[in-house]
């Protein structure tokens, strides 16, 4: 019986507020310690380790310390590079963890000139591990389905950080079919933050869920990180989905339809709600037949979450529409840069009719947020996708 332990998407470094990149530390810190309670074989992390190529110092700090316990339990660590830790010179901070002993980029491939790809095996005793990055918008999904494996083996995990048809659904994304993949026992992967597993024949293939969400959906969505414990004796695999609570999600909805008095309302309603200690996740959906939602006087709504100890709070204003206002042609000399935006809007709307265009006037505001001061691109890169993803109602988050 071997046992193992599978980790994707642990984005360290992620997060704008400090208090939920600590949290996201936590997370990981406490996989890290239950893996060394179990004694675990060895540890697989498929893709995104860091949030991005080059972490900030500090984090870089903290994450070498928890490699280090890892080693000092005598623990390999096999991993590959996500579409977030790749870079496109090939030097990513996997590289000077590695160096130091602390894990083995398992990454081994040659290009053949017929095209296909071969990939090398890292042996693990009589296990063979191969693995294959992740790109940058799905770009190894091509890639993938010229892949063959070296030779054959009793036992034979894949690790990829890529989008299986199964686990998309509907949802017109990048995905290769898993049939395409070469044949292994268990597929270790990463890149979608869902908890998902599916089974056919002696395969098993397993997306563990982020280490800890990563925005505001995935919060609302998973509440907490997770990773995967898997046993196997010959080809019998079990796996188990273990999560990581930490502190309590509080997920809040309300509808406004007034903008001058959306604020009291907001407040009156989170009065009746005990947030202490938790994280306040708040949605308003709606639309406003009075004021705008620039009328909606955030600060003292986050002052008043503050008040009830809220750990931390989020808000989400996609799903609010201003009634009607949207395409309306202003027939009078307009004055102001909204109003004139709206006309151009209304203009083109008409002109070129589709149902997209009822998200112009939110993907214009949304795209027109700036870099905070101090705010790193990647994290405000995180920031704009995260919101344009919510407008146009893509749930699936990479
Ligand atoms: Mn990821």
């Amino acid at each position: 019986m071997i046992k193992f332990a599978h980790l994707a998407d642990c984005h360290l470094g992620s997060w704008r507020q400090e208090e939920l990149q600590k949290l996201n530390f936590q997370s990981f810190q406490k996989v890290i310690d239950r893996c060394i309670q179990e004694e675990v074989e060895f540890i697989l992390i498929s893709g995104d380790l860091f949030d991005s190529a080059y972490p900030p110092i500090e984090i870089l700090k903290e994450s070498f310390a928890e490699f280090k316990k890892v080693h000092d339990a005598k623990i390999p660590v096999y991993l590959i590079a996500g579409s977030h830790d790749f870079s496109a010179s090939g030097k990513t901070f996997l590289d000077v963890l590695e160096k130091a002993g602390f894990c083995k980029n398992i990454e081994n491939w040659q290009t053949e000139e017929d095209g296909r790809i071969k990939l090398k095996s890292h042996m693990h005793n009589d296990i063979a591990i191969y693995g294959y990055p992740g790109r940058k918008s799905g770009m190894e999904i091509e890639d993938l389905s010229k892949v063959y494996f070296d030779s054959f083996h009793p036992f034979t995990i894949f690790m990829i950080h890529t989008t299986i048809k199964d686990v998309v659904g509907t949802i017109p994304m990048e995905s290769i079919e898993k049939q395409k993949l070469p044949l292994a026992n268990y597929y270790a992967m990463g890149h979608i933050h869902q908890v998902f597993e599916t089974r056919e024949a002696n395969s098993c293939y397993v997306y563990p869920g982020p280490t800890f969400p990563n925005n505001f959906q995935e919060l609302s969505d998973l509440q907490y990180g997770s990773f995967q414990l898997t046993e196997f004796d010959g080809a019998n695999i079990k796996t188990k989905n273990i999560k990581i609570p930490l502190k309590e999600v509080a997920s809040i909805e309300i509808e406004i339809d007034n903008g001058l008095t959306a604020t009291q309302q907001v407040i009156d309603e989170l009065d009746k709600l005990n947030l202490r200690d938790k994280i306040v996740l708040l949605k308003l959906k709606g639309t406003l037949t009075q004021g705008k939602t620039g009328d909606i006087r955030f600060n003292e709504i986050e002052e008043f979450i503050k008040k009830k100890e809220a750990f931390v709070s989020l808000r989400n204003i996609s799903s609010v529409k201003i009634q009607d206002s949207e395409f309306e042609i202003e027939s009078f000399p307009t004055d102001n840069v909204e109003s004139i935006e709206r006309q151009i809007l209304g203009e083109y709307s008409q002109k070129n009719p589709a149902d997209f265009n009822k998200h112009l006037p939110q993907l214009m505001t949304a795209l027109s947020a700036e870099k905070n001061e101090d705010e790193k691109s990647s994290i405000y890169e995180d920031r704009l996708l995260s919101e344009l993803k919510n407008i146009l109602n893509i749930n699936q988050m990479l």
